[in-house]
């Protein structure tokens, strides 16, 4: 028995699972999930001490790949100081200075410690600033597991088909509309129906938990239009897009300014930091100045908000995100030329350091397209890249993440990899 299969069993006598998240189960891909007890660069090193080329980067945040030095050094630094002092820092001030400085949107902004928190916290001040309780969201989309949120949701949900959560009481989904995404006329319709209900519209303006999708022309500008005309909040969850994209995020790709923004991962370096913030009036409903209350122990911790500010740092190097788009377009597009010449339907879109691979012949436009990957050829590529040493997501419905840390090395062995991956599920 392997060290991975040893800890499995042990993990799920007392872990719901084994695992602290469900997507980090294998259960979209089946197997035994890798426990990781090292990382460095573009690589990852499981108990075996198998090494992987990394292509989760713990879910988006390792901008610069595992245990960046710069990183390592920052927190190295704020932990000597004391790890929580639950009263202001002037850490959480630099972090505001330089959100509010990056994305000009968030006039103001508030620090949390998941994206969950933060996307729940946007929701309870749109309503509570507008006074008004639906939600309109988008099939497909994940923006945590908030209650409000939990319906049809992407990523772990729809990794294990279950596309609404148990526990959420049916009073709570009643006040949530979904739509398909990149669908306007569908929009239109509910703007239509019930515009003066609604208190906010959330979508990840690039979906990155159904695979990876990219907005149709104009929607999000459409979006951005009904929200004003009917005194919606629009807002953007960037929590995975926010300085992975671009260093203003999609919204700077886009030229559209949301009322909030949610953001996390990246901001955080790899440690529990994550945000909400946006127009000045939205956000002095805020407790202590306003009604709409919201608070945390750990909220702008400054062990973790060092680790965001280095990685934000390092970010805003010149040229650092054309290099990064680059690198994920020529793994990518090399992945799936590979496919092609190994005669699967696959191809591969991605945008910044975030990349889709699909198993079909064009990038999905929504959620239904998504589903019309071909996931068992995905799961046999999984396996095959696993066994090449490559780590790719652990579902056929996640975004996948390069690092500053790839390079020509890491690229060349990438493709080396999957030209004998194709070739050995071709078999
Ligand atoms: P967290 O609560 O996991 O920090 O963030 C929730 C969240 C909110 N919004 C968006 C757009 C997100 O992508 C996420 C979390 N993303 C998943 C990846 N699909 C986290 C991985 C996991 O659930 O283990």
């Amino acid at each position: 028995m392997s060290r991975n299969e040893e800890l499995f069993e042990r993990s799920r006598k007392l872990i719901p699972g084994g695992v602290n998240s469900p997507v980090r189960a294998f259960g979209g891909v089946g197997g035994v999930p890798r426990f990781f007890q090292r990382g460095e660069g573009a690589r990852v090193f499981d108990a075996d001490g198998q090494a992987y080329i990394d292509y989760v980067c713990s879910w988006g945040p390792l901008l610069h790949g595992h245990a960046h030095p710069d990183v390592l050094k920052a927190v190295h630094a704020a932990v000597d100081r004391g790890l929580s002092f639950g009263a202001p820092t002037g850490l959480e001030l630099e972090m505001a200075e330089t959100l509010c400085a990056l994305m000009p949107s968030l006039e103001q902004v508030r620090l949390v410690s998941s994206g969950t928190e933060a996307t729940m916290s946007a929701i309870r001040l749109a309503r509570g600033f507008t006074g008004r309780s639906r939600i309109l969201k988008f099939d497909g989309c994940y923006h945590g597991h908030g209650d409000a949120l939990l319906v049809k949701a992407g990523s772990g949900a729809l990794t294990f088909g279950q596309p609404s959560s148990g526990g959420v009481p049916p009073e709570v989904a009643a006040l949530t509309s979904v739509v398909d995404y990149n669908d306007e006329a569908a929009v239109r319709r509910a703007f239509a129906d019930y515009g003066n209900e609604i208190a906010a519209v959330i979508v990840e303006p690039i979906a990155g938990n159904m695979n990876f999708v990219l907005p149709a022309a104009g929607f999000l500008q459409t979006l951005r239009e009904l929200c004003t005309q009917h005194g919606a909040v629009l807002i953007f969850d960037e929590v995975m897009t926010g300085f992975r994209v671009a260093l203003g995020g999609v919204q700077a790709l886009y030229g559209i300014r949301p009322d909030l923004t949610t953001l996390g991962k990246v901001i955080g370096g790899g440690l529990p930091v994550a945000a909400f913030g946006g127009r000045r009036d939205i956000m002095g409903r805020l407790a202590p100045m306003g009604p709409v209350y919201q608070a945390g122990t750990l909220s702008g911790n400054p062990v973790a908000v060092s680790a965001g500010l280095a990685n934000l740092r390092l970010a805003r190097q010149d040229g650092f995100y054309d290099m990064l788009g680059e690198r994920t377009r020529e793994v990518t597009e090399g992945i799936a030329l590979r496919g092609q010449a190994a005669g699967f339907p696959v191809c591969a879109l991605s945008v910044g350091g975030m990349f889709g691979l699909f198993f079909r012949p064009a990038p999905p436009r929504n959620l239904a397209e998504v589903m019309e990957c071909d996931r068992d050829t995905f799961n046999r590529f999984f396996h095959a890249m696993l066994d090449e040493g490559v780590y790719l997501a652990p579902s056929a419905y996640e975004a996948g993440f390069v690092s500053g840390a790839h390079g020509s090395v890491e690229i060349q062995q990438t493709l080396a990899a999957a030209e004998r991956a194709f070739a050995r599920i071709k078999a």
